[in-house]
């Protein structure tokens, strides 16, 4: 990897250039054969990223993930982690996330301190992350663990407001999630609103489940779409998120 990640999210956020996280959950990794065939189909469509991580790792899962990726892909393996027993240095980052939607000092400052050691020591990079949990009607694992209470989906200057103070604090990504399995993705109007107010990369994540919810929230401007659930229950999903991002981005180099 001759780029450090952060720059090439910056980058390609800066070209318009869409980006796409598969997000394997360790714990719902059964078979280690079919996970190597979704890595494989990964690499082959153009996945940008492994996100690899849950709010809840019930299993001993997660460092024989990272290295079953790191052996079939050279792509950038970061980490998404619930909790700092969630680090393992063999990934290349880790989202350095604080909970900024919520009021949980935990998760706001708390997590971060007991980490800052370990990952000092560590050759990971570090991805300060901004991370806003959106209530999408239902309630998701990481609501529930996190303790906070999610931003209403309907209160878009919420939204805004934790994004533009998230980016004043020196956070050098947003990311706007639903909940993994999230029955309704963050609408596209609150992305639209979020886009508009800050300049670093924003993710997007949480129930995308079909192609064109994918393409509702990546044309209201998320750069980089994460997807797990949606994939774990139709791989050919993976595929048919991948070419509308080549050819939304096929699309940009033409014009
Ligand atoms: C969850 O944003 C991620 O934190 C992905 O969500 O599993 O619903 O795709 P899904």
């Amino acid at each position: 990897m001759n780029k450090k990640i952060l720059q090439t999210l910056v980058e390609r956020k800066s070209s318009g250039l869409k980006s796409f996280a598969l997000l394997i959950d360790p714990d719902k990794v059964r078979d280690s054969g079919e996970l190597v065939k979704l890595i494989n189909i990964a690499v082959e469509n153009k996945v940008n990223f492994f996100f690899v991580g849950g709010s809840l790792l019930t299993g001993n899962n997660l460092h024989h993930v990272i290295e079953l990726v790191k052996r079939n892909s050279q792509l950038p393996v970061v980490l998404f982690p619930g909790s700092t027993m969630h680090i393992d240095v063999s990934a290349d980052a880790v989202l350095f996330l604080s909970l900024i939607s919520g009021r949980n000092p935990e998760l706001l400052i708390g997590q971060q301190v007991i980490a800052a050691p370990i990952l000092k020591r560590s050759s990971l990079e570090i991805l300060p992350t901004g991370y806003l949990l959106i209530d999408a009607d239902n309630h998701t694992t990481v609501s529930y663990m996190s303790n906070t209470t999610p931003i209403p989906a309907d209160k878009h200057s919420v939204a805004v407001c934790t994004a533009m103070a998230g980016e004043m604090l020196g956070l050098k990504l947003i990311y706007m999630d639903a909940g993994s399995g999230a029955r309704f993705p963050i609408s596209p109007r609150m992305i639209a609103a979020v886009r508009r107010s800050i300049e670093i990369p924003l993710i997007v994540g949480g129930g995308i489940n079909s192609v064109d919810k994918a393409l509702a929230s990546l044309r209201a401007g998320a750069d980089m779409l994460v997807v797990g659930n949606g994939i774990e229950e139709n791989p050919n999903l993976l595929i048919e998120v991948s070419d509308a991002i080549n050819n939304l981005n096929q699309e940009l180099d033409i014009h």
